[in-house]
Formats: C-alpha cells, structure tokens, sequence
C-alpha cells in the first residue's frame, strides 16, 4: 500500500472528467487499497480517484465513527435521487480549511460495482447520501466550491494559491 498525494484547488486536473472502469482488476483493487490509506490517514470520509490524479471512475467512503466500514463505488451511477433537498456543511480534502454550505439531494439510490466487480445498488441518506454525491461530483470534474458564488470562490482561490506559494517559500 501506499499514500498518495492529493491534489489542491485550484489545480486545473481536479476538472478532468474520469472515464469508466473497464475491468475491476489487480491494478484497480491496488487503486483501492491506496486510496483508502490516503484517505484514512487525511482523515477525510471520501475520496475520489480524480482527486489523486487518477481519472477512472472510482470511489472510496467510509462514514462511519470507527472508521471501519470502507465503502467502494467502482462506476457509480445515481438511479434515483430524491426531490427533497437538504443544506449541509461541506469540506473536502483537496480544498483544504474551507467550509461552506451546499444543498444535495436528501437521499439517492446509487447503482455501482464493488471491488470484486460485482454490480450492487445502496440507498443513502444522511452523510452518506452527501459524501456520495460529492464524490460523484469529483469524477465529474467537479468541485463542491463551483455550488458558492463567484466572490465565494475567487476568495478560497486566492487564499490556496497564497498559502501554496507561501509552503513552496
Ligand atoms: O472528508 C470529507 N468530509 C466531507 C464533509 C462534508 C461533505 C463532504 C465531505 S467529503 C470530504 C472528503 C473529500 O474531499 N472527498 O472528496
Ligand atoms: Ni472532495
């Protein structure tokens, strides 16, 4: 296993759209493995290939308190989301120390295959429901700061690009 690096908003490959998995293979359940690693140890509750510059379509959760319950979405698919919506307070790993609000769908039904390729359908609600939908946002290009206003975003931009030129001093 290894820890990989994560990559910072505004770096412009967090905008690659990520293609599908083909084959659920010992390269891409090494993917896993070292993307679970690099998210427990960020502590994060979800990480998205395209976030280590890895552009196939691959997720790993884990909301639990304990930290023991890994969740892998090879290909996700959202097949039902719910009409209610709810705001929640979001972060991410790749836009770090920043926190703002973001409405979500309440509760999806998410179709997806896990790490021995074996298609499976989840319905989430809660955290859960959010981090999927954020993950999934992620494969698509997609940073949850592109949901705040342009004052919003151009201020995180510039605060991550000072306190990058400020870490490479
Ligand atoms: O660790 C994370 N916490 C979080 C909190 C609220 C909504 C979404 C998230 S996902 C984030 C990890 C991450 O950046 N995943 O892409
Ligand atoms: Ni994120």
């Amino acid at each position: 296993m290894a820890k990989l690096e994560i990559l910072r908003y505004p770096n412009p490959r967090l905008h690659t759209v990520a293609k599908p998995v083909a084959q659920v293979d010992a390269r891409i359940r090494a993917l896993i493995d070292d993307m679970l690693e690099t998210m427990y140890d960020a502590n994060g509750i979800g990480l998205a290939a395209t976030q280590v510059d890895v552009h196939e379509r691959v997720v790993v959760i884990d909301v639990s308190e304990e930290r023991n319950e890994p969740l892998v979405l090879i290909n996700p698919e959202i097949v039902w989301a719910s009409p209610s919506r709810v705001k929640g307070e979001e972060g991410c790993l790749s836009v770090p120390g920043i926190y703002d609000g973001v409405e979500r769908a309440e509760s999806v039904r998410v179709r997806a295959q896990d790490r021995e390729g074996a298609a499976r359908e989840i319905a989430a609600e809660g955290l859960l429901a959010v981090c999927i939908q954020h993950e999934m946002d992620h494969l698509m290009g997609k940073v949850f700061v592109e949901y705040l206003s342009p004052l919003k975003r151009t201020r995180i931009k510039t605060k991550l690009l000072k306190a990058e030129r400020e870490l490479a001093r």
